[in-house]
């Protein structure tokens, strides 16, 4: 018998403190009523934004033989979701382990976290950047920032971008192959406060916007946050739009319920305190379709 329960395969880290990656996805999709089974890309102590002298356990020589396991036990996922990757093999991994559960309706999510702030994470070198090149290819939803759509097209990031130009991204990133392009923290020219999230539908061949006045703070993991919510948000159902806007609009309520504390930023948003807000429906709705 089908499990009423949607399984998520998700492949991403697991930082023991911090609020990031796995302690972030898990919690989050299975309040919006979703299995995660992860299997884990590496093991730390804490994130790694913030913390010194953290703990790391690289996980890659363990990945294809997890994966085996779960083919011998012939488990189906409604979706596949991966998130930072530690090297160019990693990404080789993730592309197997979507052709090899590959089935109908399926949806794979691709986050292809390598940087910010038009800067790249250390980790990240051009050979992985080609990686995440090939793998968005499989992926029919992407989900990278204004920094790493950036890197995807070798395109200079220059935060006074253009609308005609922006369109271009979301076209250009659609031609790799995912049907919804979503780019966040797309920078607002006539607003430094705003930044917005666009996306495009090759479906319907429409583009959406949410903006997000910017909160000032960064916490780590809220990249995570908004990913998950997306993917658990349209596993349920709702249309792409909707979907942004209940992201958008729990990220800032996330930031919100943490700011108003004098805590340390790296230990990520109160996400215990806003995780019921994932099944109360949506009060106000300020997605736009975009004219462009
Ligand atoms: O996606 C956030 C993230 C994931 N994994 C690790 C991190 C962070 C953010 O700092 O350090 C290990």
């Amino acid at each position: 018998m089908k499990s009423p329960v949607p399984k998520i395969a998700a492949i991403h880290d697991l930082s023991g403190y911090g609020r990031a990656s796995l302690t972030v996805i898990i919690p989050i999709l299975s309040t919006m009523g979703m299995q995660v089974c992860p299997l884990p890309t590496a093991v730390l102590s804490t994130h790694t934004g913030g913390f010194e002298k953290y703990r790391f356990v690289d996980f890659t020589p363990y990945m294809r033989n997890f994966m085996e396991h779960w083919l011998e036990l012939k488990l189906e996922f409604e979706a596949v979701y991966s998130g930072f990757l530690g090297s160019a093999q990693q990404i080789r991994i993730v592309s197997d382990f979507i052709d090899s559960f590959a089935q109908e309706n399926q949806i794979v999510m691709v986050d292809p976290v390598m940087g910010d702030d038009g800067k790249a994470y250390r980790t990240v070198t051009s050979e992985m950047i080609e990686g995440m090149r090939e793998l968005i290819k499989k992926a029919h939803i992407i989900t990278p920032n204004f920094t790493e759509a950036s890197f995807l097209l070798d395109s200079v990031y220059d935060e006074r971008i253009e609308q005609q130009e922006l369109k271009e991204w979301m076209l250009r990133l659609s031609d790799f192959g995912p049907k919804i392009v979503i780019v966040t923290s797309v920078p607002v020219q006539k607003d430094i406060n705003l930044s917005t999230v666009v996306a495009y539908n090759t479906a319907d061949a429409r583009f959406w916007k949410v903006d997000c006045r910017y909160i000032p703070a960064y916490y780590p993991g809220t990249g995570d946050l908004f990913a998950s919510v997306t993917l658990g948000s349209l596993m349920r159902g709702d249309s792409l739009p909707i979907a942004l806007d209940r992201a958008v609009q729990f990220a800032s309520t996330s930031i919100k319920a943490s700011f108003g504390y004098d805590l340390p930023k790296r230990d990520g948003v109160l996400l215990e305190h806003v995780l019921n807000n994932l099944n109360a429906p949506l009060t106000s709705i300020t997605y736009e379709i975009v004219d462009w």
